[in-house]
C-alpha cells in the first residue's frame, strides 16, 4: 500500500488544546480546517478573533489565517483528523466519552481509506485498541484495518501552551507501526522537542502516570499538613528543607488539586485496574477532602464571632489562570455557603467579574476586603502578592489573611496577621483571635 504525504488537516474540538494545535500545524504550512459544534465559537473565529487569552497566541493565529487556516461547525475531508475533545468523569468517576464518541461519528461521513486518526484527548487505557473501532463500526465504518490510528496525548501547562506545544517532548502511540511513523511525520511539522514513539496504550498510560505523579505527591504534601493539626511541625519549612536533598522533591500543599487533568486524570486508571491502585485512591481521597479540611479549620478559627464575614480571595483552579474548573476554591465556597450564619465576599481578579458562585458574585479587592473578619486566600495569582496590603488590611474587620498558597509576603504586611500552612494549626493565633 503506498504511503500519501500528510497535505490536509482537520482539528476537531477548538478548546485550549485543539486550536492552538490547528494554529501551530496550519502556521507550518499544512492545509487546516480547525472543526468545533460552537457556532458563536467558530463565527468568533471565522472574524479572525481569538476568543483563548494564552501567551504568544494571538500572533501565531494571524499568521495562520494568513495562510488559510479555515474554521467549520462539521469536518471536511483531509489526511489526517486531530480529536482534541474534553473527556470528564461522570459522576461515579468512570471516564466521561460522549464527546470524543460524538467526535468520532462527525467524521465518519468524511473518512476515507488510509486517513490517519489521531486522539490528543486524554483516554484511560486501551481506549485506543479496543474502544475506537467499536465506536467507529457503530457509526458505520466497519474496518479499522483501513484507517491509521494513533494517541498522541497533549501535555502543555496552561499559561504556557504555545511554548510547550513546540519545545515539550510528544509520546506518539500507534496502533501500528505504520500509524506511529505517520503520526510522527506530523508533529515534526511544528515540534522541537523530541518525538517518543510508542504503541497506543503505553502512550494512554504514560500520560496518566505524569498527571498521577503529580496528584500522588501533592497528596504527599497534602498529608503533611493534615499531620501538623495533631503534631507540633511547621509543613512548609519541612518541604523547603527536604528538598534541599539532592533526590527529594516534594511538591507545594494547597487547599486541595483542582482543574480538569490532575484532578480527573487518576481515576481514568483506577476505572481500569481497581483493585490494584489503592495508593492512587489514596491520593484521590487526600486531595479531595482537602477543601473540608480547611473550611472546618476556617470555621474554627472564626468560633466566637456571632456572622463572620469571610473575604475569599482566588476562585481559579490554580495561580495566573482564568479556569474555575474543579477549583478547590469553590469547593470551600459551597462548603462555607452552607453554613447560614457566615458571610462572604468572592474576589478573583482573573475571573470574569460578572460570575456567580454558589450565589456570591465576584467582587474587586476592596469590596470583598471591607468589613471582612478574614482574607482567606485560595489561588496564588501574582498579583495577590501586590493587592494584599497593609491598605487593604485596614478595610478589614479583623487584619487577618489566611494564606494557603503561601504567596503573600508577610514582610510586606505590618498591620495584621498573615496564617500560612506553618502557622495554621499554631494555638497562638486562635487565642489571639477569639
Ligand atoms: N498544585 C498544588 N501543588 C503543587 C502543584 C500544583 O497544589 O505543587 C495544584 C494546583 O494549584 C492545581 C492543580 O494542582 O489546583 C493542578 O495544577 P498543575 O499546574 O499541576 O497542572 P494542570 O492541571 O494545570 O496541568 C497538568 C500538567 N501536567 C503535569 O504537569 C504533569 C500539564 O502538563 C498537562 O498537559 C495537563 O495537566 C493536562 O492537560 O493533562
Amino acid at each position: 500500500m503506498t504511503r500519501r504525504p500528510i497535505q490536509s488537516v482537520c482539528v476537531i474540538g477548538l478548546g485550549y488544546v485543539g486550536l492552538p494545535t490547528a494554529v501551530l500545524i496550519a502556521d507550518s504550512g499544512l492545509r487546516v480546517t480547525g472543526v468545533d459544534i460552537r457556532e458563536e465559537w467558530i463565527s468568533e473565529l471565522s472574524s479572525g478573533n481569538m476568543p483563548l487569552d494564552e501567551p504568544g497566541l494571538q500572533a501565531r493565529f494571524l499568521r495562520a489565517v494568513s495562510k488559510g487556516l479555515t474554521f467549520s461547525t462539521k469536518p471536511v475531508m483531509a489526511d489526517v483528523f486531530v480529536i482534541a475533545v474534553p473527556t470528564p468523569v461522570h459522576a461515579d468517576r468512570l471516564a466521561n466519552l460522549d464527546l470524543l464518541e460524538s467526535a468520532v461519528a462527525s467524521i465518519v461521513p468524511v473518512l476515507k481509506e488510509r486517513d490517519l486518526i489521531v486522539i490528543e484527548s486524554t483516554i484511560p487505557p486501551t481506549t485506543t485498541d479496543r474502544w475506537l473501532p467499536e465506536v467507529l463500526r457503530r457509526h458505520g465504518w466497519d474496518d479499522v484495518s483501513r484507517l491509521d490510528v494513533a494517541h498522541c496525548p497533549e501535555r502543555i501547562l496552561p499559561g504556557r501552551i504555545m511554548h510547550e506545544l513546540v519545545h515539550n517532548a510528544r509520546i506518539i502511540g500507534g496502533t501500528t507501526p505504520r500509524a506511529t511513523m505517520r503520526a510522527s511525520s506530523l508533529y515534526r511539522m511544528f515540534v522541537d522537542g523530541k518525538l517518543l514513539e510508542t504503541n497506543a496504550v503505553n502512550a494512554e498510560m504514560t500520560k496518566l502516570m505524569e498527571n498521577t505523579f503529580r496528584d500522588v505527591n501533592i497528596a504527599l504534601s497534602n498529608e503533611l499538613v493534615k499531620i501538623s493539626s495533631v503534631l507540633p511541625i511547621e509543613p512548609l519549612e519541612i518541604i523547603r528543607m527536604a528538598n534541599y536533598h539532592p533526590r527529594v522533591h516534594l511538591l507545594q500543599p494547597g487547599p486541595g488539586v483542582g482543574g480538569h487533568c490532575i484532578a480527573v486524570d487518576p481515576y481514568f486508571i483506577v476505572e481500569k485496574a481497581l483493585n490494584e491502585t489503592p495508593l492512587i485512591q489514596t491520593a484521590r481521597h487526600t486531595n479531595a477532602t482537602m477543601p473540608e479540611f480547611i473550611a472546618k479549620r476556617l470555621l474554627q478559627l472564626l468560633t466566637g464571632i456571632p456572622s463572620p464575614k469571610i473575604a475569599v480571595f482566588g476562585l481559579a483552579y490554580k495561580g495566573n489562570v482564568a479556569d474555575t474548573r474543579e477549583s478547590p476554591s469553590l469547593e470551600i465556597v459551597k462548603l462555607l455557603s452552607s453554613r447560614p450564619h457566615v458571610r462572604l465576599n468572592l474576589h478573583d481578579p482573573m475571573v470574569h467579574p460578572n460570575s456567580i458562585f454558589h450565589g456570591h458574585s465576584n467582587m474587586t479587592a476592596i469590596e470583598a476586603a471591607s468589613n471582612a473578619d478574614m482574607l482567606i486566600v485560595l489561588t496564588d495569582h501574582a498579583c495577590f502578592g501586590e493587592s494584599i496590603n497593609d491598605a487593604l488590611l485596614a478595610l478589614m474587620r479583623t487584619p487577618l489573611v489566611v494564606d494557603t498558597r503561601n504567596c503573600i509576603r508577610k514582610e510586606s504586611i505590618t498591620g495584621g496577621t498573615v496564617i500560612n500552612f506553618d502557622s495554621l494549626f499554631a494555638d497562638r493565633f486562635v487565642h489571639s483571635i477569639l
